[in-house]
C-alpha cells in the first residue's frame, strides 16, 4: 500500500526562494517541513544555467539573502559558479540540507476541502501538508522554439539552461538562436573557440555598458572588518537600481539618458555600418530587460561570427534554412529561446477548492496572485516568485524576502489564532490586482515588444509594476482580514 508521508509543510523547489522558506521557518520554529527537489543539488536556475559565461547581471552584494552577506564575492557581478557555492554554502550553514528530498519530481499537487490540508504526489510517494510553498521559479521550465524540422537535425542541441557540457566545440560550426539575457553572455564565452558561429537574431536588444569589476582583497577585507560597509554598499546598488522604475512604469521620458546610453555604447563599439544597422534596437528601451555585455558588439563583430536576421524557416539535417533561402550548416545548435513563464507547465497539477488547474485559472482570467503570493480558491498556498512579483532591473532576492515576510508572519497567525486554514477572498485578491494596475501608468513592457514578462493577451502580469520597496511595505505583515479562514480542529487533551 501506498505508504503517506505527513508533514506540516511541504516546500517545492531547493532554488534561491525555496530554501528561503526552508531556512526562515525553520527559524521561525516550523521545523516540520521537507523540500522535495527535482534536481540532485540545490541551486535551482544557478545550479542549471551553467553555460559558458554565465554570470549575474544584479549586483553581487544586492543579489544575496540579507541574512546571509558573503564578504568574499570576487567581483561586482557574480559569475554563476560563485552564486552556486554561495547557495551550498548558505544551505550547509542553515542546517537545512537534511531536510531537502533530492530527485524528486512533484507530479500533483491537490487540495482536499473537506480536511483542509494538501495531497501533494511526488515520484516517491505521497505527502500530506496543511501548508504547501511553491519555490518552483519563473526561470525553470526552457522554452524550445517552434521551429520545423528540430528532429531532422542530426548534430548535437541543447538549450542554454541544459548545457551539455560533454559536447566539445571548439573546431566545429554552432548555431545560437536567440539574442537575449543568456546568448549575450554565451556568445562572447564561446566565439574564440569555434571554428564559425552563427547567431539568430530576430529581434535587436538594448545593451549596455556592464560595470564590472574584480574587488580587490583589499575591498574584500573592509567588507569582512569594517561594520556596516556591506550593508551600505549593498544599499547604494538597490537604490541605484530602483531609479529605473520610473522611467518602466511611470514616465518614459526618464528613461531618455539610458537609452542614450545605449545608443553610444553600440556606436563606440561596433565599427561596421550593416552591423550597425542590424544590430540596433527598434523597441522601447526597457519592454524587454536591458542587457548589460561589454563583449557581445565585440563578439559579433568578429571574423568567426555572423549575425542571421533573415528569419529562420527551418531546422534541417545539416544546418537551419532561413527565409531569404540561405542555407547555414551547423554541427551543434545551442537554444537560447528563454523560459515558459506566464505558461509554466507545472502549474498544470496544482489544484485548488474546486479542483480546477492553476495553470487553467491563469489562462482564462489572467495570472493573478494577491501580493503576488497567495491565490483565492487555494487556501494555504504560498507561491514564491508568484505573479507580478517578477523584475527586470533589480534584484529578485529583494523580492523572494519580502515575501518570506510575507508567508512567515502567515505561519505565525495561524498558529497564534489556531486556524487549520486561510484563503484569500476573491473580492480582495481583484481589488489589489486592479489597484495594481491603476497606481502605476502604462508600463513600457506593454508597448510593443515580445517578452517573458507578457501573457498570450499582451498583458504584463509577470512583473512587478512598482518600486521594489512598496512591494517590502506590502508584505511586511500578513492581513489576515483579507483571508477567509477555518478554524483548526481542537486537539486532544
Ligand atoms: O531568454 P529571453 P533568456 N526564433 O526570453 C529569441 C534571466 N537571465 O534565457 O526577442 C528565433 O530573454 C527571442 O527573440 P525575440 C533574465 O531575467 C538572467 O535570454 O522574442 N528567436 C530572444 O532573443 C532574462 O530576462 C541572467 O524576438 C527566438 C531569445 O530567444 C531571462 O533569464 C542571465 C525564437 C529569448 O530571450 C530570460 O533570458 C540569463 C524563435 N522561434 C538569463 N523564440 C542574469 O544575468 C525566441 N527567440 C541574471
Amino acid at each position: 500500500m501506498n505508504q503517506i508521508n505527513t508533514v506540516d509543510v511541504l516546500v517545492v523547489g531547493a532554488g534561491f526562494s525555496g530554501l528561503g522558506a526552508a531556512i526562515r521557518l525553520t527559524q521561525e520554529g516550523f521545523d516540520d517541513l521537507v523540500v522535495l527537489e527535482r534536481g540532485s543539488d540545490v541551486g535551482g536556475t544557478w545550479r542549471d544555467n551553467s553555460y559558458p559565461g554565465a554570470a549575474c547581471d544584479v549586483p553581487s552584494h544586492l543579489y544575496s539573502f540579507s541574512f546571509a552577506p558573503n564578504p568574499d564575492w570576487s567581483r561586482a557581478f557574480s559569475p554563476q559558479g560563485e552564486i552556486y557555492d554561495y547557495i551550498r554554502r548558505v544551505t550547509a550553514e542553515a542546517g537545512v540540507r537534511e531536510k531537502i528530498r533530492f530527485g524528486v519530481e512533484v507530479t500533483a499537487v491537490d487540495y482536499d476541502e473537506d480536511r483542509g490540508r494538501w495531497t501533494v504526489e511526488s515520484s516517491e510517494g505521497t505527502y500530506d501538508a496543511r501548508v504547501v510553498v511553491l519555490g518552483v521559479g519563473a526561470l525553470c521550465e526552457p522554452k524550445n522554439p517552434d521551429i520545423d524540422g528540430f528532429a531532422d537535425f542530426t548534430g548535437e542541441v541543447f538549450h542554454t539552461a541544459r548545457w551539455d557540457h560533454s559536447v566539445m566545440l571548439a573546431d566545429k560550426n554552432v548555431a545560437v538562436i536567440g539574442t537575449g539575457a543568456s546568448a549575450i553572455q554565451v556568445v562572447p564565452s564561446i566565439a574564440p573557440t569555434v571554428a564559425h558561429l552563427d547567431v539568430y537574431q530576430r529581434t535587436a536588444p538594448w545593451v549596455l555598458p556592464r560595470m564590472d569589476r574584480t574587488y580587490p582583497a583589499i575591498e574584500r577585507k573592509a567588507y569582512r572588518t569594517i561594520p556596516g560597509l556591506q550593508r551600505a554598499m549593498r544599499a547604494l546598488q538597490w537604490a541605484s537600481r530602483e531609479f529605473q522604475v520610473v522611467g518602466l512604469t511611470r514616465s518614459r521620458a526618464a528613461l531618455a539618458p539610458i537609452k542614450v546610453l545605449g545608443r553610444a555604447h553600440l556606436a563606440l563599439q561596433v565599427r561596421d555600418k550593416t552591423l550597425r544597422e542590424k544590430v540596433m534596437p527598434r523597441f522601447e528601451i526597457g519592454c524587454k530587460r536591458i542587457l548589460l555585455s561589454n563583449t557581445w558588439y565585440p563578439a559579433l563583430s568578429r571574423d568567426n561570427v555572423d549575425l542571421v536576421t533573415s528569419p529562420i524557416e527551418r531546422v534541417t539535417s545539416g544546418g537551419i534554412t532561413t527565409a531569404d533561402g540561405t542555407e547555414h550548416p551547423a554541427d551543434v545548435l545551442v537554444v537560447a529561446t528563454g523560459f515558459h513563464v506566464t505558461d509554466s507547465p507545472f502549474f498544470e497539477r496544482v489544484r485548488g477548492s474546486d479542483g480546477q488547474a492553476l495553470a487553467d485559472k491563469w489562462a482564462t482570467e489572467g495570472m493573478e496572485a494577491y501580493k503576488g503570493t497567495t491565490v483565492a480558491g487555494y487556501p494555504n498556498l504560498f507561491v514564491l516568485v508568484g505573479p507580478a512579483t517578477g523584475l527586470g532591473h533589480s534584484s529578485m532576492i529583494y523580492m523572494i524576502e519580502s515575501q518570506l515576510n510575507y508567508l512567515a508572519d502567515a505561519m505565525r497567525t495561524m498558529r497564534e489564532r489556531n486556524l487549520q486554514t486561510v484563503d484569500v477572498r476573491e473580492v480582495v485578491q481583484d481589488a489589489y490586482n486592479d489597484d495594481l494596475r491603476a497606481s502605476t501608468g502604462e508600463t513600457v513592457w506593454t508597448t510593443g515588444c515580445s517578452s517573458w514578462y507578457l501573457d498570450d493577451k499582451g498583458n504584463a502580469p509577470a512583473v512587478w509594476p512598482d518600486f521594489t520597496f512598496s512591494f517590502r511595505r506590502e508584505t511586511r505583515e500578513f492581513d489576515l482580514s483579507a483571508y477567509r479562514r477555518t478554524p483548526a480542529a481542537p486537539t486532544a487533551p
